[in-house]
């Protein structure tokens, strides 16, 4: 992967690839790399590699399409997936187009979503997949959406509800946060004995409104945590981090942020500094088996 006579389109591709954070996004990338290769005899052996990691990644791929978890047919299951649960009526279209760029109708009546609608959020260049369930009591809700989601944001609008949720969601293990919606409607006191009384419940929750907007941005972030993933970003000697960062499991190494990158790079380094969290100074020299945290900027030089 050293960049060496590479042309701006390819280095341009590579950049891609480097910031991809689906497989389908690094799939897109090595078609782009491969095109922009050299075809001489010097960059053979580079081109092969290209070409295998390619059709690799493209049957995997093929794979996960075809065990599709769901149980609602058509929605493929994303890298991180949340699903809105709750009863008719608390919020959840509205929450949805808060958080997405989908459009459900929002209406004062009762069972206006008849069946699940998928969204996307965007949460500081990260895609997630969110998704409303219809009310958790009516014939539309689809249990098995519930079970493959990862995140469940049980949207509720009074503390009965919560309890109530909490009864269906015995057999799932995703992660819970309670969305406690239309706070616009309590004052400052009995907004502060209401998270006293969630806090004492030990829940992870946070208190909204859809229609003032209040509290929206930090459960975009609330919804980022419950993955325990963290976010680096790459950069090459003299230039500007990456705009985009790459996902990463929680105690990854940065050999790990080098692997993810191509397999093999890591061998290729010849050097890396790191600045954010997890450095004593900024630009601090470091070993491929130092630990990464949440919003490091990890520098690689390769020559
Ligand atoms: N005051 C207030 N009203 C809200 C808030 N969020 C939603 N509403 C209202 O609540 C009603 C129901 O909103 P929806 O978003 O359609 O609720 P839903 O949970 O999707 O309902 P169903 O799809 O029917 O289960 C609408 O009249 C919304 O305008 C809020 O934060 N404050
Ligand atoms: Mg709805």
């Amino acid at each position: 992967m050293a960049s060496t006579n590479q042309s701006p389109a390819y280095l341009k591709a590579q950049g891609k690839f480097f910031s991809a954070n689906t497989d389908e996004e690094r799939l897109e990338a090595l078609e782009g790399m491969i095109k922009e290769c050299p075809k001489h005899k010097s960059s053979e052996n580079m081109l092969a590699n290209l070409k295998t990691r390619y059709k690799k990644l493209k049957v995997k791929i093929t794979k996960v399409k075809k065990s599709g978890k769901s149980s609602f047919r058509g929605i493929k299951k994303e890298d991180m997936q949340i699903a809105i649960i709750g009863f008719a009526n608390s919020g959840k279209s509205s929450l949805l187009s808060d958080l997405t760029n989908a459009q459900p109708k929002i209406s004062e009546m009762q069972f206006t979503t008849k069946k699940p609608i998928i969204g996307m959020m965007n949460h500081e260049t990260i895609n997630m997949q969110i998704i409303e369930n219809p009310a958790i009591e009516s014939e539309y809700y689809d249990k098995g959406l519930t079970n493959t989601a990862d995140t469940i944001i049980m949207l509720v609008e009074n503390s009965e509800q919560i309890n109530k949720i909490k009864e269906k969601l015995k057999k799932t293990k995703a992660e819970k946060i309670v969305a406690f919606n239309k706070t616009d409607k309590l004052n400052e006191l009995q907004k502060r004995k209401l998270s006293a009384t969630l806090q004492s419940k030990k829940y992870n929750f946070v208190l909204i409104s859809t229609k003032t907007k209040e509290n929206i941005e930090q459960l975009k972030e609330k919804i980022f945590q419950t993955f325990d993933k963290i976010r680096v970003y790459t950069k090459e000697p003299g230039k500007e981090k990456s705009p985009r960062p790459i996902i990463m499991k929680q105690n990854s190494t940065v050999k790990d942020v080098a692997e993810k990158i191509l397999k093999g790079f890591s061998e290729k380094v010849k050097e890396t500094k790191i600045w954010g969290p997890s450095s004593k100074f900024p630009g601090q020299k470091i070993g491929l088996k130092h630990k990464i945290k949440d919003l490091d900027i990890v520098e690689f030089k390769t020559r």
